[in-house]
């Protein structure tokens, strides 16, 4: 990814200049070379692929002579040593983590047991002065914070972020400016569900990025979706009840497939256009790392000339973005709810670090602040990317995990009022509420005032805020006058003038009007927009949508709420609607599709690119019958591309007698939807621990000479469009039901079948096995 040579240009409208020529999506150069240690990624190497807790050996015996704390893994990383106040405080950041060998009560006194508490005698009552037991306890029932009300379930990283430095015509964003390397932390999430929720669920993704750079922290605080469900602000509590569980039985978790969240959006309509991003495949990501982020709202970026351009943010993943199908997301819910994390985390142990290079739109600061008819003030409404290009300002790279998920993806606390010189906000009416609503929630959820001294919320500017005292104050404040003016601490602090660097509150006219509790006319059309979406879809893409409003639909109770929603669709488009009223069993409503048709927009569907494949995994189907030299070869070829190749064996343990090579995963441990692509290297032949009473994947359908596991391993991986190859002929393939004529299946040697992999996962999956109807 290059920094774009030409500073970004405020789109005109068509009506004065034709809208500039879309740019077409820069193949992304190789990642970064890692600056940290990372594990050797090929299976068939001694280092075992990522995910072991241990930074070293774990040793049989329990280790008792004594010694410092284990350094943390090479890949974590912890908040940068600051001070509660900005100042760099060149301290190890294991400095802030537990200190010496022995334990200690928390006031550091040695302690000799913990696995006992003072009693009388050893059958008798506990006593009261025992003040470690009651230290030790008393803490555990405290170890709780409030969950946030929503995006609870969510994980972080760390990472840089470096500016192209082709933005300074339109803001003065020091951060944006050529090499600059910002450190961040970013945290994504899901919306609904409970902190221990699945990942995998259908819902919008949280992405939010706090960059701390040296003007102050600015987070962008977006979601993987352009637009929201609502326009204002104040609806926020509405459609957040109406998503999460019914309260009378919590249930259920997670989701939006129930009652009360059709009831509202089929009701408050302007949901429909998030609603119907919410059953695409968008709402279902194939990992964090493939996925788009939107600061949706509109900006006000501002020159130090005092010039201003509306902008919308984008973050563009560099390997492209790529979902689950929806029956990998419900297995995967089971399988391994932790599916989003542990990739994440994996991904940035293996030295695969994510990436995402961010962009603007840029309209100009017109009177109305519109472009091309759609209000930019309106957050249910997107621009077109062929209207108005995404014009890249910089590149973000994931390259730490947390070294404490409490301390850092717990405690993070983002905010859109956390702006930089150069950076504004906008009337957008949902915005404007934002701007409450973050620090507020902290003050229940994070316990006080003072949570910016957090470390994982420090800024690394220097902080002279005047804010005082209140819950855990952490930093230790000199002077006597903490107010302005004064003369006692000789007038310090000073406000900083416009050569200082200060935020500057561009003068913006705010048209003259009454008091009212209404939005603009401009925000009324709630249906175009998401026929557009609709539009945009492959055919492939529309299917699932249909699928996704048939399955929610079909978990309502309520057949009139359903009827609502079906009345809603007949104003998208009639084959959608007839589509899902027929997967219904309900009647077809009339088409009350608006007369004005819209442009599809192509940008906004996932297929027909291909895209770089590293991180993905590849199981590899092996038993001590495989060829070691051919697997071994493969293995080496597909962690050549940066591919993550796990031995799959039936047993664990040695899968050679003569080779020190354990299985990474074995049949009863792992199932289809871990892995993007599978390659069969041995035919296994029924195992002796196949059968119901071991594992019940090992019953069904099993023929004479292929483990059932194995079928339902090829099975599935075939119907969900991945990649598969066997290393051998056309016959091998034929015992595991397969043909190398079906798309995206190939045999022969280990040259042949990595190549098709590789070549396959590109596309991300086989698109070709998907039947869609129209
Ligand atoms: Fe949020 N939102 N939000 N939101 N939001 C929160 O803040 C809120 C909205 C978003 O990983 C809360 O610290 C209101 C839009 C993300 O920590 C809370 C409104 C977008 C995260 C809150 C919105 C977002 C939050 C809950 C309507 C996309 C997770 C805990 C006016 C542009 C951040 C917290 C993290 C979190 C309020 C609408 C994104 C309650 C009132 C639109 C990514 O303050």
């Amino acid at each position: 990814m290059s920094p774009a040579a030409k500073s970004p240009k405020p789109a005109k409208s068509a009506s004065s200049t034709p809208p500039a020529a879309p740019k077409p999506a820069k193949q992304a150069k190789a990642a970064k070379p890692a600056t940290r240690t990372k594990r050797a990624r090929s299976a068939v190497s001694a280092p075992p692929p990522p995910g072991a807790p241990a930074p070293a050996r774990v040793s049989l015996e329990e280790p008792t002579a004594p010694h410092d704390p284990l350094p943390p893994k090479p890949e974590q990383q912890s908040p940068a040593t600051v001070s509660p106040t900005g100042a760099v405080l060149g301290a190890e950041p294991t400095d802030m983590s537990q200190q010496g060998a022995f334990l200690t009560t928390s006031t550091g006194a040695r302690l000799r047991d913990t696995d006992h508490s003072l009693r009388v005698g050893p059958r008798g009552p506990a006593l009261l002065q025992d003040h470690h037991l009651r230290e030790k306890i008393t803490h555990f029932d405290h170890e709780r914070i409030p969950e946030r009300v929503v995006h609870a379930r969510g994980a972080g990283a760390h990472g840089t972020f470096v500016g192209y430095g082709n933005a300074g015509d339109l803001t003065s964003a020091a951060f944006l400016e050529k090499g600059v390397e910002t450190p961040v932390f970013v945290r994504f999430s899901t919306v609904i569900g409970s902190r221990g929720s699945a990942d995998t669920v259908r819902d919008t993704r949280g992405f939010a990025v706090k960059f701390y750079t040296e003007q102050g922290n600015f987070d962008l605080v977006g979601n993987n979706i352009p637009v929201f469900f609502i326009q204002d602000g104040i609806k926020f509590p509405d459609v957040v009840h109406a998503a999460k569980w019914h309260p009378d039985r919590e249930i259920p978790q997670a989701q939006t497939a129930h009652d009360t969240f059709w009831d509202f959006v089929s009701l408050h309509t302007e949901a429909q256009h998030h609603t119907i991003w919410a059953m695409s495949d968008r709402a279902i990501p194939r990992s964090y790392r493939h996925m788009e982020g939107f600061g949706v709202h509109t900006f006000r970026l501002t020159n130090g000339a005092g010039d201003t351009t509306l902008v919308k943010f984008h973050w563009k993943p560099r390997l492209g973005v790529h979902s689950l199908t929806w029956e990998e997301a419900q297995l995967l819910g089971g399988t391994d709810p932790d599916f989003h994390r542990r990739d994440l985390y994996d991904a940035i142990e293996a030295g695969a670090y994510p990436q995402y290079e961010l962009g603007i739109q840029a309209f100009e600061d017109t009177p109305d602040q519109t472009f091309e008819g759609i209000d930019l003030l309106d957050p249910t409404k997107l621009v077109p990317e062929e209207l108005a290009p995404v014009q890249p300002l910089g590149l973000l790279t994931l390259s730490g995990t947390p070294t404490n998920f409490f301390a850092e993806s717990e405690q993070v606390a983002f905010h859109v009022g956390n702006l930089v010189p150069g950076i504004d906000v906008t009337d957008d009416p949902l915005l404007q509420v934002r701007l409450f609503s973050y620090v507020d929630t902290q003050l229940t959820r994070l316990g006080g005032p003072n949570f910016n001294q957090l470390p994982v919320n420090r800024p690394h500017a220097p902080v002279n805020d005047m804010l005082r005292d209140g819950m855990h104050q952490s930093a230790v404040h000199g002077g006597v006058a903490p107010y302005r003016p004064n003369s006692l601490d000789g007038g310090c602090p000073f406000v900083a003038g416009e050569a200082d660097g200060a935020f500057l509150d561009v003068p913006q006219a705010v048209a003259a009007g009454s008091k009212v509790r209404e939005l603009s006319a401009s925000f009324d059309d709630h249906y175009g927009q998401t026929r557009l979406f609709w539009l945009s879809m492959s055919p492939v893409e529309q299917d699932h949508i249909v699928q996704a409003y048939t399955f929610e639909l079909g978990k309502c109770y309520d057949d009139t709420i359903r009827q609502r929603q079906l009345l809603a669709l007949a104003r998208v488009d009639d084959r959608l609607a007839a589509e899902v009223a027929a997967g219904l069993g309900m009647p077809v409503p009339d088409s009350a599709v608006d007369g004005t048709d819209v442009a599809p927009s192509p940008a906004l569907s996932q297929l027909g690119r291909t895209w770089p494949v590293e991180g993905r995994t590849v199981a590899v189907v092996v038993d001590s019958t495989a060829d070691a030299e051919a697997v071994a070869d493969l293995a080496q070829r597909l962690a050549a591309e940066r591919l993550v190749p796990l031995l799959l064996a039936p047993t664990g343990g040695p899968v050679w007698p003569d080779r020190e090579l354990p299985a990474h995963r074995t049949l009863l441990t792992a199932r289809s939807v871990e892995f993007d692509a599978v390659v069969v290297a041995a035919i296994l032949p029924p195992a002796a621990d196949a059968r119901q009473s071991r594992d019940a994947k090992a019953a069904a359908g099993a023929t004479p000479a292929v483990d059932p596991r194995l079928t339902l391993l090829v099975d599935e991986a075939f119907r969900h469009g991945k990649a598969i190859g066997v290393l051998g002929d056309a016959s091998d393939a034929a015992v595991l039901g397969l043909s190398d004529a079906d798309p995206g299946v190939a045999t022969g040697n280990p040259s042949a079948v990595a190549g098709a992999v590789v070549e396959g996962l590109g596309r991300h999956r086989a698109w070709e096995r998907f039947t869609p109807t129209s």
